[in-house]
């Protein structure tokens, strides 16, 4: 195989998520920007196609128990991809990395001990003004939206390696 052949994988691929089932988890601790997240996820979901009675909102507290019900929703069999939406705000004290990391970490566990994909949508930014500036509206950049398309691809991806 050529280097071009390759390499040709490398576009951002065209998504069909017809038939699939995606959960959305979102936090409310800093809601006014996992709402603008939520948005962008559910627009990036019907871009690719993912029929909107095929997609599951739960809300959780905050970033720290998103991962739970990830797994949750993972293993009810009535998921095939999970998307973490939360908002993890740089503050004085040492709370954001314990939230933020726990987070990232219990979200991977989850997808890899599950063999499910796991999306990471949590912001983990410095300020408020960073948080909006990753959370735009249609046109502009929203984590929620990558988030939605990266759980598309990632199933996807997971169909072709299914064990026959
Ligand atoms: N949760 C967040 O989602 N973002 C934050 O910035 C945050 N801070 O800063 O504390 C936060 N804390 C709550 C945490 O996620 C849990 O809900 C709480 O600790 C209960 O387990």
């Amino acid at each position: 195989m050529g280097v071009d052949q390759a390499a040709a994988g490398r576009q951002v691929p065209e998504l069909n998520g017809d038939g699939l089932r995606i959960g959305l988890i979102c936090g409310r601790f800093n809601d006014s920007i996992t709402m603008r997240l939520l948005d962008g996820a559910l627009r990036g979901l019907e871009a690719c196609g993912v029929d909107a009675g095929n997609v599951a909102v739960e809300w959780v507290p905050g970033a720290f128990e998103v991962p739970f019900a990830a797994r949750a929703m993972v293993l009810s069999d009535r998921i095939d991809a999970v998307v973490g939406l939360g908002c993890v705000i740089r503050g004085e004290t040492t709370h954001y990395d314990f939230v933020a990391g726990e987070c990232a970490r219990g979200l991977l566990d989850v997808g890899l001990s599950t063999g499910a994909p796991v999306i990471f949508g949590v912001l983990t930014t410095e300020n408020m003004e960073q948080a909006l500036a990753r959370s735009e509206s249609s046109g502009g950049h929203n984590v929620g939206e990558d988030g939605a398309r990266t759980a598309v691809e990632m199933v996807l991806l997971a169909r072709r390696y299914q064990p026959s």
